[in-house]
């Protein structure tokens, strides 16, 4: 399968594009930030938020599917969310109506539902609950996913993300740690699956303390295989961790990250 990975410069990106490749798929790669070491691949250095770009990459190399990781992983005024994980997306899914490319992955976040409380089971119904406008960015891209997979047929697989890493390094991330080699296959579960349609995953490990529902990501084929548990004894317990642990969103979830949606003088 010949794989668009955007944000391939980034932590995941780094992880995806080589993964994927020493599986045999072929990958093309997009980031706005030049070539990292290591990435052997078909490399386009160009903006996602441009539409015409990222329509002419299409144009050249005729992908089967797409992985979209870019956009900035962190809390930033509305304006910056929106067009970092929205516009970007749409420019992706403009480009693939045009050119009958049928599969997105896309990295979506628990922050998307971060201001759930916890509970027992956080299932992939919950309702959109974002903890910052990086979370409003990620809810309103995964509306795109399903605009897009209503009108035109994608498939269009929301994966969200918890906390991608080496390994954990807090409390919350024993329950939402993704190790590296679980996330590959997510991706590849997310990009062969069978007439997925718009699907919603969890994208975690197979943590021992995990409380999000692993079972829609098992429907299509991702079975993860770590667990943070084995890094418990490591894992020093800290005086936050009562409100780390409250909402789904850990730390975004709580008033540090409170601020204005526009960044003003
Ligand atoms: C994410 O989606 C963020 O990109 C990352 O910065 C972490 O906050 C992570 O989730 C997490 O929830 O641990």
């Amino acid at each position: 399968m010949r794989v668009l990975v955007t944000g391939a410069a980034g932590s995941i990106g780094r992880v995806v594009t080589v993964a994927l490749a020493a599986r045999g798929h072929e990958v093309v790669s997009l980031d706005r930030v030049p070539e990292p070491d290591g990435n052997e691949t078909r490399f386009h250095t160009l903006d996602c938020r441009d539409p015409e770009a990222v329509a002419a990459v299409f144009a050249e190399e005729h992908p089967d599917a797409v992985v979209h990781l870019a956009g900035h992983p962190d809390e930033s005024s509305l304006p910056d969310a929106l067009a970092s994980h929205v516009l970007t997306t749409a420019a992706i899914l403009d480009a693939m109506v045009e050119h009958d490319v049928r599969r997105l992955v896309l990295a979506s976040s628990n922050h998307a539902v971060g201001r759930t409380p916890r509970r027992e089971l956080l299932t992939v119904d919950a309702r959109p609950r974002p903890d910052t406008f990086y979370g409003v960015g990620k809810v309103a891209a995964e509306a795109l996913l399903s605009l897009y997979a209503d009108r035109h047929g994608l498939d269009a697989i929301a994966c969200r993300i918890g906390s991608f890493g080496p390994r954990p390094e807090t409390v919350r991330q024993l329950s939402t740690w993704l190790s590296p080699e679980d996330c590959v296959l997510m991706v590849e579960a997310a990009l062969t699956a069978t007439a997925p349609g718009f699907a919603v995953l969890y994208g975690v490990s197979a943590n021992s303390r995990g409380w999000w529902d692993l079972e829609p990501g098992r429907a299509l084929g991702y079975e993860p295989q770590d667990d943070a548990e084995d890094f418990a004894p490591f894992v020093a317990p800290s005086p936050e961790d009562d409100w780390d642990n409250a909402h789904v969103g850990g730390p975004f979830a709580t008033s540090t990250y409170d601020r204005p949606a526009f960044d003003r003088p």
